[in-house]
């Protein structure tokens, strides 16, 4: 960053601080669009294309848990469908022996964003398994990826 740059970020910082002296009684920003009626869920933001082809076979959690594998550098089971209300454990087992993982949009569309599920570890290694609990509060057609393959690994989940 040269000086210059610099001194104007710290410009706008200030400004930025100033603009929220007396915080207090500052009403927080609408998490949904201001021409939301209240009480009506907004949709969900518009997802990016799943990377990868989605299977015909719809896969369904049984007792909570979804199980993912993966193989030659894709996902195995990439078109999911969950029920609305209830978290879902979805277990990624990497069958490669590469390092893969899952991100779930969420609800804003965009990838690393803090509403993001991902994995834990966010590195699976090869012959090893990652879970991450995704529980939406909106319906609609979720996108996750692979963050290590992001144009070649893909899906969608279905929440409904
Ligand atoms: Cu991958």
């Amino acid at each position: 960053m040269t000086p210059i740059r610099t001194a104007s970020a710290l410009l706008l910082l200030a400004a930025a601080i100033a603009g929220c002296g007396g915080g207090e009684g500052r009403e927080a920003a609408p998490a949904a669009a201001p021409d939301t009626p209240a009480g009506t869920p907004p949709p969900l933001l518009a997802q990016p294309e799943p990377a990868q082809e989605l299977s015909e076979e719809i896969t369904t959690p049984s007792d909570g848990v979804i199980v993912v594998t993966i193989g030659a550098g894709a996902f195995n089971e990439n078109h999911l469908e969950i029920p609305l209300g209830e978290p879902v454990t979805i277990r990624v087992i990497n069958g490669d022996d590469t390092v893969h993982d899952l991100r779930i949009a969420g609800f804003d569309g965009q990838w690393m964003t803090q509403d993001d599920a991902v994995t834990q570890p966010e590195a699976i290694r090869g012959g090893e398994s990652g879970e991450v609990v995704f529980s939406p509060l909106l319906p609609g057609a979720y996108t996750f990826r692979c963050d290590f393959h992001a144009a070649s690994m893909g899906g969608r989940i279905t929440v409904e």
